[in-house]
């Protein structure tokens, strides 16, 4: 089947993800079912492995959205696991260099393109019978850029071939650029953010990025980013919860 994030970045048309974090099938099946365009689980940050995602990835891909992960590192066995059990995207953390980036495309794509391993269990099963044949092209690939490193090599990084763009981490480029990990309104952050997005706009590369406020997933949209996460299940409950709480009191 089409994977829709491309879709609606060849539209030029803002696509929306949930983010789980909590290693959990129906929150990710709520989360789902909410109206997203994907739903990303998060092994990197969310205290969970790969057999909890494979449940949560079954219960996305009972809707629409498009199932994502983030992985919890630039691995080809964990990578594979989790595009064998049906992700349709790739999010790799703490990508600093061209080589990271190429191993990471590689662990996502089979040869010739890379070194995939052949195993897709459910790769078929939400892909369709025909998987082997449009993986490579279906599979979407984002690069995270959150270190001041991979900051400096972003333009080597983002003409790596087939990699289909980058993801911006804020919370860890503020870190790195001396600021705390909130700092979402920063002059030097919005700059860094600038900078990233006409990099990938001038190489032909989409540009993805969380948003921890609705104030920083508003300015994100009209800047014109690809791709805007708007906090993490965690985030939005806890500040769901808190705007109900003082409506009351
Ligand atoms: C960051 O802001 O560093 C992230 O990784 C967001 O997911
Ligand atoms: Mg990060």
């Amino acid at each position: 089947r089409e994977n829709r994030l491309r879709t609606l970045f060849a539209q030029q048309q803002l696509a929306l993800s949930g983010w789980i974090s909590m290693g959990n099938s129906l929150l990710a099946e709520v989360v789902a079912h909410s109206g997203y365009d994907a739903v990303t689980v998060d092994l990197q940050h969310g205290p969970f492995s790969i057999e909890s995602a494979l449940p949560m990835l079954q219960a996305i891909s009972s809707t629409a959205a498009v199932p994502v992960v983030r992985c919890s590192e630039n691995s080809l066995g964990e990578i594979n696991k989790l595009l064998d059990a049906g992700a349709y995207g790739v999010i790799c953390p703490l990508i600093n260099t061209a080589d990271d980036a190429e191993r990471f495309v590689r662990a996502c794509h089979y040869s010739p393109r890379g070194g995939r391993s052949y195993g897709p269990a459910r790769g078929f099963l939400y892909g369709g019978a025909d998987y082997f044949a449009h993986a490579n092209q279906t599979i979407l690939t984002l690069a995270m850029i959150e270190t001041r490193e991979g900051y400096a090599n972003a333009e080597a990084i983002l003409q790596v071939p087939n990699l289909d763009g980058i993801f911006i981490g804020p919370s860890d480029l503020a870190i790195e650029l001396g600021l705390p990990p909130d700092a979402y309104g920063d002059q030097r952050l919005n700059d860094a953010i600038d900078h990233l997005l006409a990099l990938a706009r001038k190489l032909g590369k989409y540009v993805g990025i969380f948003a921890g406020t609705m104030d920083m997933a508003q300015r994100m949209k009209a800047i014109g980013m690809d791709l805007v996460v708007p906090g993490t299940d965690i985030q939005q409950i806890k500040a769901e919860g808190a705007r109900r709480i003082s409506a009351l009191r």
